[in-house]
């Protein structure tokens, strides 16, 4: 069980204990990298900031718009310490869908990188005041002039909110999920604590963004949390990250199931020695990808679910209790079950949906998508899922991206598994058409690996030899880039609205 004492400030908690002044604690690939001593000072002068010239009072919603640096993680830390609630959101989001976070959250403060302000200022949200900052010199945030006047945290309790992040799933209207400051605290106490397992010399490094929950983890929280470091790159993807791995000796890397099988192609010539624990989210980790990391790189990658409305991984598996083609079991200090809709547990070995809960719970801000999220206090997340006998949960589908096809039901993924086993496969993705006659039909789109021929015959020759005649698709259609959201979510009902006409 955790425990939290009833007032605690985590970003306060995460400057001020784990951590030795002079120890690092974010890197660039270009500039010096900061020490925690400096970042706390640097911290200190943002809040004095905030408080003392932009009149910001402890449950202000204060926007954070950047690409992943120093200065932005600064920025979420000195938010929370002073008692402000940080709007993480993405630099891919447009103006529209600014307004509408800015709208539903009640956002009165900005704090955006120069190079990102120009959608937000498009967004024309009334009333708000937007600081930028930029370059090594972010004057508009550091106006106070004593650079070691320490900022004493706003006394928060630990149920008051620090952050709200969004979730737009992958189509809708966002939805804004509260977080309170023991959450944060509590994901790297059950996850980084019971899978990472880190130590101060470990450096991380990934591809999700601060925005994404995922990114906030892995790159901020629960390298802090532990007093080690973190590589913050504002271009992270497969081709950045192998190079920054190897000249950073990064040993803890997060990223998503396609960007570890994208950099397959790009490891030789490419030192990952220094690496120790690969954690793959986002999405469905397909077995073929675990087994050709391993035998790649020796390395055995951690599968996760995590959720935004959840703050991070539930799901999960250390060392040797990794087991390819499962998620693994719930971390220290969660609890899972599948369930069937009317919320009564199926037994092991059958697909339902999966329900969990734990140390965070889901909040949706003013959206009554709360009654259909919690179920008699069990978080149902929206995926299919099996309990193995042996306790170990298997993904199946998105539970509404199930495939009912002339009565068959048919899970996407394990199609897409099927063909992510051929060789000259990148990506995949499987949907189900509306067909008069089967209900509906399926369908899948390929990524090819560059130079690959395009015969979909052998493709479907292939499938033949791994699939039941029932599961094979009905169409293959060849694309160059599958449509995913800014947190790199595939978009099937954007592929549902394919024409192949
Ligand atoms: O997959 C996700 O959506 C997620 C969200 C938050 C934290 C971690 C993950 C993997």
């Amino acid at each position: 069980e955790l425990a939290y004492p009833d007032r605690v400030n985590c970003a306060a908690e995460l400057l001020d204990r784990a951590a030795v002044p002079g120890r690092p604690v974010f890197h660039t690939p270009s500039g010096p990298s900061w020490t925690y001593g400096e970042l706390r000072i640097r911290v200190d002068r943002i809040a004095h900031t905030l408080t003392d010239d932009l009149g910001i009072v402890p449950g202000n919603r204060v926007l954070l718009r950047g690409p992943t640096t120093p200065w932005l993680a600064a920025c979420w830390l000195a938010v929370l310490k002073a008692g402000a609630i940080a709007v993480t959101v993405l630099a891919q989001q447009r103006p529209h869908e600014l307004r509408t976070m800015c709208e539903i959250a009640r956002v009165s403060h900005a704090l955006c990188d120069v190079r990102a302000v120009d959608d937000l200022a498009k967004a024309e949200t009334p009333g708000l005041r937007i600081t930028t900052y930029g370059g090594d010199a972010p004057d508009d945030l550091l106006r106070r002039p004593a650079p070691d006047t320490p900022y004493t945290a706003v006394d928060t309790a630990a149920d008051d909110v620090a952050l709200i992040a969004f979730t737009s799933g992958t189509t809708g209207r966002p939805k804004g999920c509260l977080h309170f400051h023991r959450d944060v605290l509590a994901i790297a106490d059950t996850f980084s604590r019971h899978v990472l397992k880190p130590l101060p010399d470990d450096v991380f490094a990934g591809s999700p963004p601060l925005g994404f929950t995922f990114g906030l983890g892995g790159l901020v929280v629960f390298p802090m949390r532990a007093g080690a470091s973190a590589l913050l790159l504002e271009q992270a993807g497969p081709r950045q990250l192998l190079p920054a791995v190897a000249e950073h000796r990064v040993s803890v890397l997060f990223t998503a199931p396609t960007a570890y099988r994208a950099m397959l192609d790009d490891l030789d010539g490419h030192d990952i020695s220094s690496l120790r624990r690969c954690v793959s989210a986002g999405e469905n980790l397909p077995a073929a990808t675990w087994r050709a990391w391993h035998e790649r790189t020796g390395l055995r990658l951690i599968n996760g679910i995590g959720a935004t409305e959840l703050l991070h991984i539930f799901i999960s598996a250390a060392d040797e209790h990794i087991r390819p083609g499962t998620t693994g079991i719930p971390v220290p200090g969660w609890h899972a079950r599948v369930q069937d809709g009317a919320g009564v547990p199926v037994p092991d070995g059958e697909p339902g949906l999966l329900a969990v809960r734990g140390p965070v719970g889901c909040r949706y801000l003013a959206d009554p998508r709360q009654r259909e999220y919690v179920r008699d206090g069990w978080n149902v997340t929206g995926d299919t899922y099996v309990r193995e006998p042996d306790g170990y949960f298997r993904y199946v589908a998105r539970a509404d991206d199930m495939i009912i096809s002339a009565g068959y039901n048919i899970a996407g993924p394990e199609v897409e598994e099927a063909l992510l086993r051929h060789p000259d496969v990148v990506e995949a993705a499987v949907v189900g058409r509306p067909d008069e006659r089967r209900g509906q039909v399926v369908v899948a789109f390929t990524v090819l690996r560059e130079g690959a021929p395009r015969d979909t015959e052998a493709l479907r020759a292939f499938l033949k030899e791994e699939l039941a005649p029932y599961k094979c698709p009905r169409e293959l259609v060849l694309l160059d880039a599958l449509p995913r959201t800014a947190t790199g979510k595939l978009q099937r009902f954007r592929l549902r609205a394919t024409d192949r006409s």
